[in-house]
């Protein structure tokens, strides 16, 4: 029988990793292990929980605020605040960033960013959704008040990221920077195993997930990258495959496993896009270079991108790096014809 590994085994196991953390890194990927239990168990009664549909108002994207949405961000919340380990916490649900003023948190210096429930407008018709994270060390001196650019950090800040995909299985899949590991939830004991060791994204795939029903509005060069993934391919003699859940972390964990790429393009009206760069984009741009791919916004890593705004959004290109760099390339033709 092959050795089941906890998460919290792994991590310990992995401590010697980032030596600088001394252990609270740990104890930060306990409270999030801990606040995805606790809404993985809301989720799965979601049709019994009255907690499906919206609360009547909307959060600061301006979206109907999902019942699951403001519980899941007050879970998070509260298992990071008191662990005494992150000074505050950002959250597509907050308008502005928390700072966490609890005695413990003396000293602490990481901080989160998160999307509690992305995609939440899927848990009425029963579709996967996720979490997403990003933890950062703060720029600023302990034991000083937070300021916004200890949340305005570049992707390549990033201590950690990760997921949670509320699926067919619940699963935790994170990075440390030294690769991408996954461990599935077993609820009737309630720990996460590993279960997905060192993720390596395909290097080429045959699936592009992206909403066709905006396709009028893409710029050519998008337009052209998806007529051409409907053309008949001389090596398989079909076109690829599109497959496209509307929930983030669902499409991007299928790719991540299959090989794909996923796209959320600027649009009409929509110059930056619809996805956040802080707590949705950069987490997956690190997960997936950390597997082997690659994540643009059609011309720049997103992890470069240097954030101005903690609600700001950005085109992303994601998923096998071939992929990605034949997107990328359909996009510096049509720059190239329009400057020409
Ligand atoms: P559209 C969910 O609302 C979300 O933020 C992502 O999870 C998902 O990829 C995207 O929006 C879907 O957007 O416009 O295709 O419905």
């Amino acid at each position: 029988m092959t050795q089941l590994i906890t998460l919290g085994e792994f991590i310990i196991a992995r401590q010697h990793e980032y030596p600088e953390a001394k252990g609270e890194l740990s104890q930060v990927f306990g409270a999030i292990s801990l606040a995805s239990k606790v809404v993985h168990r809301e989720i799965n009664k979601a049709g019994i929980a009255n907690i499906t549909g919206d609360v009547g108002n909307e959060n600061v994207q301006g979206e109907q605020q999902q019942k699951l949405d403001v519980y899941a961000n007050e879970t998070f919340k509260a298992a990071l605040a008191n662990r005494g380990l992150i000074c505050g916490m950002a959250s597509e649900e907050e308008e502005s960033y928390v700072e966490f003023t609890h005695e413990l948190t003396k000293g602490s210096r990481y901080i989160v960013l998160i999307d509690p429930v992305d995609g939440s407008s899927n848990i009425d018709v029963n579709v996967a959704v996720g979490t997403i994270f990003s933890i950062y060390r703060r720029k600023s001196p302990p034991d000083t008040p937070l300021t916004l650019d200890d949340f305005l950090q570049k992707g390549t800040e990033q201590v950690a990221a990760g997921y949670v995909i509320y699926g067919s299985s619940t699963m935790l899949v994170y990075t440390t920077g030294n690769g991408v590991n996954g461990f599935t939830f077993d609820p009737s004991l309630g720990v996460y195993y590993l279960s997905h060791a060192d993720m390596q994204v395909p290097e080429n795939g045959r699936i592009y997930s992206v909403n066709e029903g905006n396709y009028i509005h893409f710029p050519k060069g998008v337009k052209r990258y998806i007529k051409y993934c409907q053309e008949i391919d001389p090596e398989t003699q079909r076109p690829f495959t599109s497959r496209y859940i509307g929930s983030l972390v669902a499409d991007f964990h299928r790719n991540l496993l299959k090989g794909g790429i996923f796209i959320y393009p600027s649009y009409a009206g929509h110059p930056e896009g619809k996805l956040r760069l802080l707590y949705e984009c950069n987490p997956i741009a690190f997960i997936a270079e950390q597997a082997g791919g690659r994540a643009s916004n059609g011309s720049k890593r997103i992890v470069d991108l240097q954030p101005t705004e903690l609600h700001q959004r950005t085109p992303l290109f994601v998923g096998s790096p071939l992929m990605v760099k034949h997107m990328e390339r359909f996009l510096e033709a049509e720059e190239a014809a329009l400057s020409a």
